[in-house]
């Protein structure tokens, strides 16, 4: 009869993964079953092995599951999160429309969106907060630091919260966390920005859960590119736009898809600038992505 146990997801890489056990050691672990899907933050349940090492035969219910998709595959980052911290920086040049895909996926979730806006040592910083107060705008909090030289404005927000960091490449989630982890914990590796590719050069490759304290971890994963939101359904995609949220049922046609059909009460509301227009737009495109998906299927 195998032994069995139960643990914390801390490390994901490809299908290994690492477990810390409720007795506190932490094993390496594989998939039992094709059908299991696990994310850093899963509590799952282990069959203990000879060698020191186990495999994960089952997972709890979930709060949450924030994760990636597109048409061909689902990329889980990070399970039974209360909050999602997007991270931005100056250098590299960063995305807005991933800023918008993150805040989509957190809302779907029912979780806390948050932009840390990083690098404010940098003298380019200035330039970015206009695209800063476009997010505050929305209701979204927004806090600016170094976390080369500072992250202490960032504790407040992670306290007692489970996180998960997003970012592109070289915004610097590695060395935010590093900060933020308790002396003597294993740090983060961070990688220096390649100046050539005016991007960040993958430093991170494995999704790792970082406890802060006893109350509170973050997540920090790779860097990336693209963030597809094809797992959402059209009305999980409005449900994400907020300040849409009064208009819902106020236009005269039911199935109102806010464009150019009379009696819109969103159109009315970006007539009398309460609504931005490229967030309408924003609507547009991902509903557009998510017709083309369900024809496909
Ligand atoms: N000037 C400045 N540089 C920073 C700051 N934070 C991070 N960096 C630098 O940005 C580069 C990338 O940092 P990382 O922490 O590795 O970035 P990352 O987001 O983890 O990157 P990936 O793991 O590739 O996704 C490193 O050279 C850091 O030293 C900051 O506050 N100011
Ligand atoms: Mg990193
Ligand atoms: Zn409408």
């Amino acid at each position: 009869m195998s032994v069995t146990a139960t643990g914390l997801v801390t490390a994901a890489w490809r299908r290994h993964y690492g477990v810390r056990l409720d007795s506190g050691a932490t094993i390496r672990c594989v998939l039992r079953g094709r059908h299991l899907a696990v994310a850093c933050g899963d509590n799952v349940r282990v069959a203990l092995g000879a060698e020191g090492e186990g495999a994960i035969d089952a997972v709890e219910p979930r709060r949450t599951l924030f994760f990636r998709s597109d048409a061909h595959r689902e990329k889980l980052l990070a399970a039974n999160v209360t909050q999602v911290l997007g991270i931005v920086a100056p250098d590299p040049p960063y995305d807005d429309e991933l800023v918008q895909r993150w805040i989509i996926a957190a809302e779907s979730n029912d979780c806390a969106f948050a932009l840390i806006a990083n690098k404010s040592d940098l003298p380019g910083f200035a330039e970015i907060k206009p695209r800063l107060d476009a997010c505050r705008a929305l209701g979204y909090r927004v806090v600016p630091l170094s976390a080369k030289l500072d992250a202490s404005p960032v504790r407040a927000l992670v306290a007692g919260q489970r996180s998960v960091l997003v970012g592109q490449s070289g915004m610097g989630k590695s060395t935010l966390i590093n900060a933020l982890v308790p002396e003597g914990s294993v740090p983060a590796r961070v990688g220096e920005v390649s100046a050539a590719l005016g991007a960040g050069r993958h430093t991170t490759s494995e999704t790792t859960l970082y406890p802060l304290d006893a109350q509170s971890w973050m997540v920090d994963s790779p860097g990336m590119k693209a963030f597809g939101l094809a797992h959402l359904s059209a009305e999980a995609i409005a449900h994400g736009f907020v300040e849409l949220r009064p208009f819902h049922g106020k236009c005269r046609f039911r199935d109102c898809r806010h464009g150019t059909e009379p009696g819109c009460a969103v159109q009315a509301a970006v007539e009398r600038g309460k609504v931005m227009p490229w967030r309408v737009a924003l609507l547009h495109r991902l509903l557009a992505e998510s017709e083309r998906r369900a024809r496909k299927w």
